[in-house]
């Protein structure tokens, strides 16, 4: 598939997708996100890729889901296409994702910064759900998402009142990581990245897998598999060459096998 909504480009082991539609503020019709996913999946399996982050432009990361293409749909024309199941595709992928926010984060914006792993944003950007303003609810994850990451009050009445909020207090509530100059957000999340990128390729993915099995699992099950990762650590190289060179004071190198 050729990408006629997102740009796409790899730096220093990072993996760029640049959301490309800045006439509707990066409003997510069906094939922007078909090829947002493909995307990611491009980059999970690349080997040149070891950190992968979003971006949009400087007016909005996504103002939401596209409300044009989405005003006649009927549930059975919804049921039958089903076309937010593909978003699940994106919990599956393993290496770290950032989304680097400026501008607004809406409704399905906001939901594909949350289905990111950290989010840095820009000191005047804004995050919400107006979806109760359009009769409708979120759809691709946010009532969960928001609700695991900030709890169940703030989240309702950040739902519910439809409004956004600004990039610090967004911060207070624990929904976004980092709240960044704006004209420094692009380069201060790709800093992130490269941080990121040294580290143990491995490591990260076990520790991503960990984390976020924590949402679903009784801490004794979470406990188990945050255990079997550690000892899996064990079959990589990586573990070998991150233990010598603490012996030998050096900085690792680190390979991802
Ligand atoms: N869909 C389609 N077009 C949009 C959208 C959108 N979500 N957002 C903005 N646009 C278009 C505008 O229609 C306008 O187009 P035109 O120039 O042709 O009139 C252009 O972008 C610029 O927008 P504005 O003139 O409105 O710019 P302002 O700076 O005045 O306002 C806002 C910016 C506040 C962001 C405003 O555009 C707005 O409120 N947008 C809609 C936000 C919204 O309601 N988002 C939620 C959509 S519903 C949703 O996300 C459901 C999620 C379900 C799952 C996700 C699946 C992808």
């Amino acid at each position: 598939m050729s990408n006629r909504y997102i740009e796409a480009f790899v730096e220093d082991k990072i993996g760029v997708i640049q959301l490309n539609r800045p006439e509707v503020l990066n409003a997510l019709n069906r094939q922007m996100v078909d090829e947002i996913v493909e995307k990611l999946e491009q980059y999970d399996e690349s080997e040149d890729v070891r950190v992968i982050m979003i971006k949009g432009s400087d007016r909005a990361f996504a103002a939401g889901a596209d409300i044009e293409e989405m005003m006649n749909e009927t549930p059975l024309t919804m049921e039958l296409a089903d076309p937010f199941a593909v978003w699940d595709r994106i919990t599956l992928i393993n290496k770290p994702i950032i989304a680097s926010v400026n501008g607004v984060a809406l409704g399905g914006g906001f939901e594909l910064a949350l289905h990111c792993d950290l989010i840095v944003a820009g000191e005047s950007s804004k995050f919400g759900f107006p979806e109760v303003q359009l009769g409708v609810m979120p759809g691709a994850g946010g009532t969960q998402l928001l609700t695991k990451a900030i709890g169940e009050r703030k989240a309702l009445e950040w739902i519910w009142l439809g409004e956004q909020m600004e990039a610090h207090e967004a911060l207070k509530l624990g929904a976004i990581n980092r709240v960044i100059a704006d004209e420094l957000v692009f380069e201060e999340s790709f800093r992130l990245a490269k941080q990121l990128a040294n580290q143990a390729p491995i490591s990260l993915r076990l520790i991503k897998e960990s984390v976020k099995a924590a949402k679903d699992m009784t801490l004794t099950d979470g406990m188990k598999l945050e255990r079997k990762n550690f000892y899996l650590t064990f079959a990589s190289e990586d573990q070998k060459e991150g233990m010598k060179a603490f012996t030998e004071k050096r900085s690792p190198s680190f390979k991802g096998v």
